[in-house]
């Protein structure tokens, strides 16, 4: 397949967007029988490009957010080709939109796929992305182009050691969750980057990602989460750290240490927290231990008061 990058209204650098096209190309070509070159002039299978506004094609940009960039099923003429809205906020990483998350996304229009339900794909619908997030292919999204073109030959050796990431399955007899928590009326279910939402009104339990939630904010692969209901925060834990989020929006200076809470500097993470409304108490468990920890009121600030016993 060929490939030419239409050098006029880019937004950044001709070399970010060179190396944001390269990324994204790879990661599909590095799983399906298919090759990319690219095309300085002349005709090209897939024309990439940065619009403002209408832009004569029918689908007119809108501005900054909403639509990102879209991209025609192969094809001939305008087949295959790829635009991207000129008035976002591209980036390569930190703020604005990953141009390589979604080059990736539009490159698999352009060889022929739609939108996946998954939301671990990179072909669902929505950008959810922590601006640290490295795009990759997950299961779903190599099932469906190797059903298109075919394996790679190299696929096998490349990701024997690391397969793409699967969506975990809420009917597998095998799953097991990182956490779970309250979060006002709902209960969260975590598991590696998604979470199900299970909402007293709603008969289906459905899973997103973390990020579409908190990106940037409370990061996956999470250890603990509980939710403090009087004091309205939810505390996530990962390894050392600690995250406390006041309806929804982080309370300054977090992430904290773990070792602020109290725990000495031997404890390296938690496996589990469970507030005790009532009674006005928190649990963690870590390893075989258990710590009970009780915000005394009385106190002009909060005293972290511990009973540890063997469990
Ligand atoms: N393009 O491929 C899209 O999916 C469009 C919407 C279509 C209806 C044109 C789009 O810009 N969707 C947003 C998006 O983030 C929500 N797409 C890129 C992605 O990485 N999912
Ligand atoms: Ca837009
Ligand atoms: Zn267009
Ligand atoms: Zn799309």
């Amino acid at each position: 397949m060929c490939l030419r990058i239409a050098d006029s209204n880019l937004p950044i650098s001709a070399s970010k967007v060179h190396k944001a096209v390269r990324a994204a190309w790879k990661l599909w070509s590095s799983v399906a029988l298919m090759k990319f070159r690219k095309r300085s002039r002349k005709e090209a299978d897939i024309v990439i490009s940065f619009h403002n506004g209408d832009h004569e094609d029918g689908s007119p940009f809108d501005g900054k957010g909403g639509i990102l960039a879209h991209a025609f099923l192969p094809g001939s003429g305008i087949g295959g080709d790829v635009h991207f809205d000129a008035e976002e906020d591209w980036s390569f990483n930190s703020t604005g939109f990953n141009l390589f998350a979604v080059a990736a996304h539009e490159f698999g229009h352009a060889i022929g796929l739609s939108h996946s339900s998954d939301p671990g794909a990179i072909m669902y619908p929505a950008y959810n992305f922590a601006s640290n997030y490295e795009p990759q292919l997950s299961f779903r999204d190599v099932k469906d182009i190797q059903h298109l073109y075919g394996i790679s030959p190299g696929f096998a050796s490349l990701f024997s050691k690391n397969p793409p990431p699967r969506t975990p399955d809420k009917c597998d007899p095998d799953l097991s969750f990182d956490a779970v928590t309250e979060l006002q009326q709902e209960v969260l279910f975590f598991k590696d980057r998604f979470m199900w939402r299970k909402h007293p009104q709603f008969e289906e339990t459905g899973i997103t990602l973390i990020s579409s939630l908190w990106a940037d904010i409370i990061p996956p692969f999470l250890d603990a989460v509980y939710e403090n209901r009087e004091r309205n925060v939810n505390v996530f834990f990962k390894g050392h750290q600690y995250w406390m989020l006041k309806r929804q929006k982080l309370e300054e200076g977090f992430p904290r240490n773990i070792s602020d809470l109290g725990f000495p500097s031997r404890i390296k993470s938690i496996d589990a927290a469970l507030h005790f409304r009532n009674d006005h108490y928190t649990v963690f468990f870590t390893g075989h231990e258990c710590w009970k920890y009780v915000l005394c009121y009385n106190l002009p600030q909060f005293f972290p008061y511990y009973q540890t016993h063997l469990i």
